[in-house]
């Protein structure tokens, strides 16, 4: 990896660490106006909606408040699946807003060892959703549902596209046009990512009515442009117990303003359709943004929140968003949570488990494997105590 710069869509791509521009970090814990935060009274009353607010005016885009009705249905369900250790259900949700109304399939695989609701991971699946077979005839590292299953936990997926199709042409198919028509016209309204990380809500509203699952226990798992939508979504919805995100990248974890691999430019050129217009008034201009990427991990507190880095993927800026983890640990402070990262990189393929922020900086490609998902279930055995 020693070339230091590339060319992408007409723009140099930084890989220097001797290049990245001096920046100053908006402060995660003083307020617009200036205030210092003290406590967790001041963060959760003040700081917080105040970020929640910024974060969705600049970026993701506002999720509407509601809408009419939700609706479950379990269209196929098998109780001795995957040779009698897993009870499978095939649930399809459908939500109703102003009488128009989509539905969307998720996959769920509960541990039929257990004496108690089990807590689950449930995964955004932006890959191929043969991923996620119920059936089991094809298995994927990316979401390893027999050993998720032996460690005691359920497992569930629903994949991104059934809700906005990942392309630029046609992400308003979906829920957008059916039941938010009007967030199409707004320049602060939610795009691709902000309905992936509504219907990640829409699985937890399930969950709260199946009485297999410990609905206290549900943690969310993406990769890549699914990680940032994990963390959009946890920011969000606090009934989210935890928090997994793989090389998440630019607009999840990394630090928008270190410059490093791929850029707000870069992924507004790209990926526009993810993020709402007035992101696009960044892309030249990244000092001028109200925020960066670390209060989004401070959104998530005091919550467990895990992310990882590969050695092959500079693109997602490992040590950029690692950076992140360490300046979100003033708000785990403020909750008297241990956050236990060290000041500088971790070592490759040593994870952080023990620390209310967790991390890996694994050998390898841009991916979720099970490296991953064996430290995911430490984590989540340690902070769920089990
Ligand atoms: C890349 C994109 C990244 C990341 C990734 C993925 O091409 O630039 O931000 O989201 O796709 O989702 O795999």
């Amino acid at each position: 990896y020693a070339q230091k710069t590339d060319r992408f869509m007409g723009e140099i791509v930084n890989y220097d660490e001797s290049t990245v521009p001096a920046y100053t970090l908006p402060d995660i814990l003083v307020t617009a106006k200036g205030k210092k935060i003290k406590n967790v009274a001041m963060w959760e009353k003040q700081r917080r909606p105040e970020l929640l607010a910024l974060f969705e005016e600049h970026i993701y885009g506002k999720t509407p408040d509601g809408f009419d009705s939700l609706k479950f249905v379990v269209a196929n369900e098998k109780a001795d699946a995957m040779d009698g250790k897993a009870h499978l259900k095939e649930i399809t949700i459908t939500a109703w807003n102003d009488g128009r109304s989509v539905s969307f399939p998720v996959i769920l695989f509960i541990p039929n060892k257990r004496i108690k609701p089990a807590p689950v991971f449930l995964l955004i699946n932006n890959r191929s959703s043969r991923n996620t077979d119920p059936a089991r005839i094809e298995k994927s590292t990316f979401w390893p549902a027999e050993m998720v299953i032996d460690s005691g936990y359920a497992i569930a997926a629903f994949h991104h596209s059934d809700v906005a199709p990942d392309r630029k042409d046609s992400y308003q198919n979906g829920v957008l046009k059916q039941l938010f028509p009007a967030e199409l016209e707004k320049d602060n309204g939610m795009k691709a990512i902000g309905v992936w990380a509504w219907a990640a809500s829409r699985v937890m509203d399930y969950f709260k009515t199946d009485k297999d699952i410990d609905f206290n226990k549900v943690a969310l798992v993406g990769h890549s442009r699914g990680g940032k939508t994990a963390l959009w979504s946890a920011a969000q919805d606090q009934r989210f117990a935890m928090v997994f995100s793989s090389c998440s990248g630019s607009t999840g974890a990394a630090l928008a303003r270190r410059k490093y691999g791929e850029t707000i430019s870069l992924i507004n050129k790209q990926f526009g359709y993810w993020f709402n217009n007035n992101y696009k008034n960044y892309s030249n201009d990244v000092n001028s943004l109200p925020v960066d990427q670390h209060m989004l991990i401070g959104l998530i507190a005091p919550r467990p929140v895990y992310t990882t880095n590969a050695t092959e993927d500079r693109w997602a800026d490992p040590y950029g968003s690692y950076l992140s983890l360490v300046h979100a640990k003033p708000v785990y402070d403020l909750y008297g949570r241990k956050v236990t990262l060290p000041e500088n990189m971790p070592d490759v393929n040593k994870p952080i488990i023990h620390s209310a922020i967790g991390y890996h900086f694994r050998e390898g490609k841009h991916d979720l494997n099970v490296f991953d998902w064996t430290n995911f279930i430490r984590f989540a055995n340690h902070h769920f105590n089990r």
